[in-house]
């Protein structure tokens, strides 16, 4: 029986960036250097394919620091730590490697900055999400705003409207944010905020990718985690332009064929935290079942790498 055709969309970049890459050498390297168990404070990134891999070579994955033991490494995931996390690590004079990506430190050094000339601070982001915890962390308690919507902005109560400043995760939706900032500001007109936005230069140019490839196709497939913010704002991107069907999968076994019978295209994109073997493992499920014709659409280029922490490196 012959197979029918199929045009599957590539979009580029998608898959890790390169904090997502760095941290996860940082546990490879962490673990070939002090050997195993290393521990890990929260997923390294949030995926569970990645998690189960590096749980085979010898990482421990807790939720809080209280579960390590004093005498063994542990690293802090790549979303960032509230500063009381490495100070209390200090304490027990444990061993630790921050594998928050300097990105997000980046953030968090703003966040400080502004608190120290006296400014308040207002922070958009999801509530609960690691990196949000974190970055508003860098500060007592109470001292961050949190702002989630355009709505939020109209209720926040602030202790002198013209002494403010914004910073944003990293991971947000670049159009979503537009309009949030645009609210601050309007209420707000002194509020000062990066040039842009905090949200990274991986963010962006995977939202851009699918921008391009949504309109084209019949379907989107995000490969990534249900608890990974940025891959989930891929599949909202996609519906919003002009993909009626954007779905999430972790790996292809997720895939609904049902939903997608008749289709004569899909787009594929990937989450940062989400590694290329599963985007490989969703092409080859297509291939089973069709007669596959792959195009890239490439929006950017890459050339972002972070260096692993000095503790890590071997000598020259
Ligand atoms: O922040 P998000 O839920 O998107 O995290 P992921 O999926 O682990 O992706 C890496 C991004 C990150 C570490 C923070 O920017
Ligand atoms: Fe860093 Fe951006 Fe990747 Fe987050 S998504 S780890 S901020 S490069």
């Amino acid at each position: 029986m012959t197979k029918p055709a199929l045009t599957l969309y590539l979009a580029a970049p998608r898959g890790f960036c390169a904090g997502v890459d760095r941290a996860i050498k940082i546990v490879e390297m962490a673990i070939g250097k002090w050997g195993a168990p290393v521990y890990v404070r929260h997923e390294i990134v949030h995926n569970k394919f990645v998690v189960d891999s590096l749980r085979e070579k010898g990482a421990v994955f807790v939720e809080e620091l209280d579960e390590c033991p004093d005498d063994r490494p542990v690293i802090f995931s790549a979303h960032g730590v509230p500063k009381s996390v490495p100070a209390a690590a200090e304490a027990r004079e444990m061993i630790y490697v921050d594998a928050t990506c300097p990105l997000v430190s980046k953030v968090h050094i703003e966040a400080q900055r502004h608190a120290e000339a006296g400014l308040q601070m207002i922070m958009i982001g999801h509530k609960g999400h690691p990196e949000t915890i974190g970055t508003m962390g860098q500060l007592p308690e109470g001292e961050v705003l949190l702002v989630e919507t355009a709505a939020d902005v109209a209720t926040v109560e602030v202790r002198d409207p013209d002494r403010l400043a914004y910073v944003t995760q990293t991971t947000l939706s670049v159009d979503d944010t537009k309009g949030i900032v645009a609210a601050l500001e309007e209420r707000f007109p002194n509020i000062i905020g990066p040039h842009k936005e905090d949200i990274c230069y991986a963010t962006t140019n995977r939202q851009e990718a699918v921008k391009s490839v949504a309109p084209k196709a019949d379907a989107l497939l995000v490969v990534g985690a249900p608890n990974s913010s940025n891959s989930r704002r891929l599949v909202e991107v996609g519906a919003k332009n002009g993909c009626d069907y954007a779905q999430l999968v972790q790996r292809a076994e997720n895939i609904d064929w049902r939903a997608l019978d008749g289709i004569r295209s899909v787009a594929i994109t990937a989450g940062a935290s989400a590694p290329e073997l599963l985007v490989n493992e969703v092409i080859d499920a297509f291939r089973e079942r069709y007669d596959v014709t792959v195009e890239v659409v490439e929006t950017a280029v890459e050339t972002v790498e972070f260096k692993v922490p000095r503790v890590l490196r071997q000598p020259a």
